[in-house]
């Protein structure tokens, strides 16, 4: 399945952006800490460049506590500012303010020789559709400022958020890009729903998603659903829609009910932690 999606607000929104980072200091990148890899938009890399930076692997409460700190180890090594945050949760966005401030130090020094005084720092928040921008920003401003949503595409333009004297940020919409070099990035992209669901074949998502979690997490598929993790997916698939109770008329299994289960429990944590990219594959 090809998984490309590019619709014609992220090229408005990628324009916007190009505008508005003349206004930035700093470019705040929301990554999905299951696909700290293929969460990142290789437009946004170029967008950011000269800006101080700062990577946020959010959703860490939904990924393996072990790839975690593997990522972080990872990026300290690369000497990238990077911080594993629960944006639902507002777990650890107490160090925020201080790698914000490490990121722009260079700024806030000149600002400081010139005699600028509390000038706030400006941050883009940007990252791919669904990461969790928004969340991010509503749970550090403690405001319901924006507007979120479980669904690719809920931002449509940008947003500034005054957090207080020294920080304002930048919502904007996700962004992908217009052609991935591999289609394992948009699978991962969409397994996480960074894709719109409704241009994919939920089915063949589905069995994609069998097909990492027999072969990574052996052993969850049987638990939960009570089925036997074979060879063919699609077997798989069908013996979850019998348990399931996944029926259309005359009996036939419900292979669009099965999938919308498979992939919603995947997304949501009911079939565990999971990471799908980790440092060394
Ligand atoms: N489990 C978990 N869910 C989160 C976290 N952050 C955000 N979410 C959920 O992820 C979904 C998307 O959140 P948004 O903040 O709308 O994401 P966004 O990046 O702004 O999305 P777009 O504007 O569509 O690009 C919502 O259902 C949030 O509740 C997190 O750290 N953990
Ligand atoms: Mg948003």
């Amino acid at each position: 399945m090809n998984y490309q999606w590019y619709p014609g607000h992220m090229t408005k929104a990628i324009r916007s952006m190009q505008e508005d980072i003349k206004l930035i200091d700093l470019v705040i990148e929301i990554v999905d800490a299951r696909i700290p890899v293929s969460s990142r938009n290789p437009d946004i890399d170029k967008l950011a460049q000269g800006k101080g930076r700062l990577i946020l692997l959010n959703k860490s409460d939904l990924a393996d506590n072990k790839a975690n700190k593997e990522w972080l180890e990872y990026y300290k090594s690369q000497n990238i500012q990077a911080l594993l945050i629960d944006s639902r949760k507002s777990t650890g966005l107490k160090d925020i303010q201080k790698a914000v401030n490490e990121a722009c130090s260079a700024k806030i020094e000149r600002d400081r020789k010139r005699g600028i005084k509390n000038r706030p720092l400006r941050a883009m928040v940007c990252g791919i559709p669904n990461v969790g921008k928004s969340t991010f920003i509503n749970a550090i401003s403690k405001k319901a400022a924006t507007k979120t949503g479980n669904k690719p595409g809920v931002t449509k333009g940008k947003q500034w958020i005054r957090l207080n004297q020294t920080l304002e940020l930048l919502d904007t919409p996700g962004i992908l890009w217009p052609k991935f070099e591999d289609n394992t990035v948009g699978m991962h992209i969409a397994m996480i729903g960074s894709i719109n669901d409704e241009i994919l074949h939920v089915d063949e998502l589905a069995a994609d998603i069998i097909d990492f979690m027999k072969n990574n997490y052996v052993g969850r598929l049987a638990e939960r659903y009570g089925v036997e993790e074979v060879s063919d997916n699609f077997a798989i698939l069908e013996a979850i829609g019998k348990a399931r109770g996944c029926l259309i008329k005359g009996g036939e299994i419900d292979y669009t009910k099965a999938s919308n289960i498979v992939i919603d429990e995947f997304r949501s944590g009911k079939l565990g932690n999971i990471t799908i990219e980790t440092v060394n594959k």
